[in-house]
């Protein structure tokens, strides 16, 4: 058996040392967090044929995995909540009693790690130091792992220095599920074959994370959804602030005057894009504090102070383009770690939707080979000659679908270095948000953008966010609109009426309610009835942002409807309508408009769901009343008063 490593800190050393007896590794080795660290052990990956090493002229530090089938994305069917109370996890949450799954667990972690090496990564979801930061130990025996937790968060030997004898951590423990008899090769992609045998636990009682069996993404990079939303969100809870599934961006006006907004969009809706737009409106700029998570801090003074607890990109790789976000691009130049994209015959990369033409020939995510279409030069297919229409038919993409690049934050061309150190007025403390925005993919219905008419109307709206599912989840409902509160879903720590009944007591709370962020909720997903795009997104969600900055100063009168405050049409700024995409007149003023109808439908929606938050109780018939009436009643209450108007 390996010797558990000394620690200075008692907590770090138990927990490594149970898990060293649970698991009995080979060999145990502390992250450091050195780039030279970093790069030995992606060199010890190309060795054992785990990870390519591409073309370190065109992408120096750069290596492409390719992941199991089995394994591709996040496992929400085997994603639990393990709170002491079926309750307290709630009705969008798998649920387990803690002790039974951590009995059912311990039996799979046994020996997991024969023939393995068992990293240890101290790592901080934050600017090491900051008020805000939160700080984890992930045990894990995924090389994988380590080196995308190294890009991801800030990891090694300050995070222990930091910690000190006493400090305070999330305590992690994952494991791929695939241990080695003796003399045993490796796979390329060491995972738990079958779904049923993938666990991503959380327990927000204890504040752990276990898990097991996946290697990929959110399931195994336990910092980033199991840490900074699902036990975080608890965490925010009980101490009065929240962890959120949002990007974060400065905006500067042409006057230099500086806003902050976060956005909440499902997973594959678009926060990368936005996060790291180039506005088309002449003389604004924008610059990226953060992709997918914000964690926010009421202050004094009433303002909500916003961090970036991570410190790389894990975003969706098709699609990213030169057109719809070439910073994204930029950020994955170098020291990038690309998983199940297509390699090109010169050891670069290639996606579908890249912008950039196929390869006559290449390797696909699944190793196979694949060609350029006969008769487009922007898609493959896995025979030589195929047709765009055959290769559609046939379901075929030589990248997956949920295919990703971990590239790390500083690549960023546009990033807010100050913002993203946590500073603000060179204080350590994160920025002060300005306004708050949800969305996702509405092809119908939802206006391009509408603002809450108070904290709670925002509230309401966060609630009702909906979405078409993508691939970022492994699901038979990919393109079904599903509700998605707060882009939250996937994510809650705990049950999700006491988390909008949590929101709603920010501004109970607040010590200056008048300075909390505005809301609003925008869609640039609209689409006509020959199935076109009615706005054109990307740069153009600059006239959008403008409108909420001058709403924010009182620069423009808005049409108050029933469902929020819509703009005017005069007031989007359609100044350098030009390019490939252009705003149409016509279609802006239609996705302006109250559409009724599809409100009807919408209301009674996010009615039947909040009826399934509160009936799905508990199989505890004792807390089953309580449940009944779990969802906040001013929720219930803006629910009849838009239903009332709409009716009128
Ligand atoms: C992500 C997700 O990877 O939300 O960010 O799935
Ligand atoms: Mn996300």
């Amino acid at each position: 058996m390996a010797k558990t490593p000394k620690f200075a800190n008692d907590k770090v050393f138990a927990w490594v040392d149970k898990w060293n007896k649970v698991c009995t590794p080979d060999k145990i080795v502390v992250v450091k967090g050195t780039k030279a660290e970093h790069t030995a052990i992606c060199e010890m990956m190309v060795k054992k044929g785990q990870f390519i090493k591409l073309n370190q002229t065109k992408r120096p530090g750069c290596y492409l995995a390719r992941s199991h089938e089995s394994d591709v994305a996040r496992v929400e069917g085997r994603t639990f909540i393990c709170s002491k109370k079926e309750i307290d996890a709630g009705p969008t949450n798998h649920w387990m009693d803690p002790e039974v799954m951590k009995k059912l667990m311990l039996k799979s972690y046994k020996g997991c790690m024969k023939g393995r090496t068992m990293y240890v990564i101290p790592y901080a979801m934050g600017p090491i130091g900051n008020p805000i930061t939160q700080y984890g130990i992930e045990i894990t025996d995924s090389p994988y792992v380590v080196v995308n937790m190294n890009i991801m968060t800030r990891t090694g030997d300050a995070v222990l220095k930091h910690l000190g004898k006493d400090g305070d951590f999330i305590p992690c423990i994952h494991s791929v599920g695939a241990p080695l008899k003796k003399g045993q090769k490796d796979v390329a992609w060491p995972c738990a074959k079958k779904i049923d045998d993938k666990f991503i636990t959380q327990f927000p009682e204890d504040r752990q994370i276990w898990s097991f069996g996946s290697g990929y993404g959110g399931n195994a990079l336990l910092g980033k959804k199991c840490f900074a939303l699902r036990i975080a969100s608890k965490l925010a809870k009980d101490q009065g602030w929240m962890a959120e599934h949002m990007l974060i961006l400065t905006l500067t006006s042409p006057q230099k005057k500086q806003y902050h907004v976060t956005a909440a969009f499902p997973s594959a809706c678009g926060k990368t894009n936005l996060a790291m737009m180039l506005p088309k409106l002449p003389g604004w700029k924008l610059q990226t504090i953060g992709d997918d998570i914000a964690w926010l801090k009421p202050g004094d003074d009433g303002r909500l102070y916003a961090i970036n607890p991570e410190n790389g990109f894990f975003g969706v790789a098709p699609g990213t383009s030169m057109d719809s976000n070439p910073n994204a691009l930029k950020s994955c130049k170098k020291g990038t770690i690309f998983t199940n994209v297509v390699l090109t015959p010169d050891g670069d990369i290639w996606w579908e939707d890249m912008g950039v033409k196929a390869p006559k020939e290449g390797i696909d995510w699944k190793g196979n080979p694949c060609y350029v279409c006969a008769d487009d030069p922007y898609r493959m297919g896995p025979k030589p000659g195929m047709t765009k229409a055959e290769i559609k038919a046939s379901g075929y993409v030589a990248a997956h679908k949920n295919s990703r690049f971990t590239a790390p934050a500083e690549n960023c061309p546009v990033l807010d270095k100050s913002g993203f150190n946590g500073l603000w007025n060179k204080k350590p403390t994160g920025v002060p948000i300005d306004a708050i925005l949800f969305g996702g993919r509405r092809p119908s219905t939802i206006p391009l953008v509408n603002e809450a008419k108070s904290w709670t109307h925002g509230v309401f709206m966060g609630s009702a966010a909906g979405s078409e599912v993508t691939a970022a989840v492994i699901s038979d409902q990919i393109g079904q609109v599903r509700r998605d509160p707060m882009a939250m879903l996937p994510f809650f720590g705990y049950n999700v009426a006491d988390y909008f009944q949590h929101w709603l007591e920010m501004e109970r709370t607040s010590a200056d309610a008048t300075k909390l962020p505005k809301i609003y909720f925008v869609n640039w997903f609209r689409k006509g009835d020959d199935g076109r795009f009615m706005w054109p997104g990307f740069g153009d969600n600059s006239r959008v942002l403008k409108w909420i900055c001058q709403r924010i100063e009182g620069q423009v009168k808005a049409n108050v409807t029933p469902i929020g405050n819509l703009p005017l049409e005069k007031d989007i700024d359609l100044s350098n309508n030009v390019g490939k995409f252009k705003v149409v007149p016509a279609d802006l003023k239609a996705i302006l408009k109250v559409d009724k109808e599809g409100w009807k439908k919408e209301i009674a929606t996010v009615g039947a769901s909040y009826d399934e938050y509160d009936a799905k109780a508990s199989k505890d018939t004792t807390v089953r009343s309580k449940t009944a009436k779990r969802v906040p009643k001013a929720l219930r209450q803006i629910l009849a008063d838009v239903s009332a108007a709409l009716a009128k």
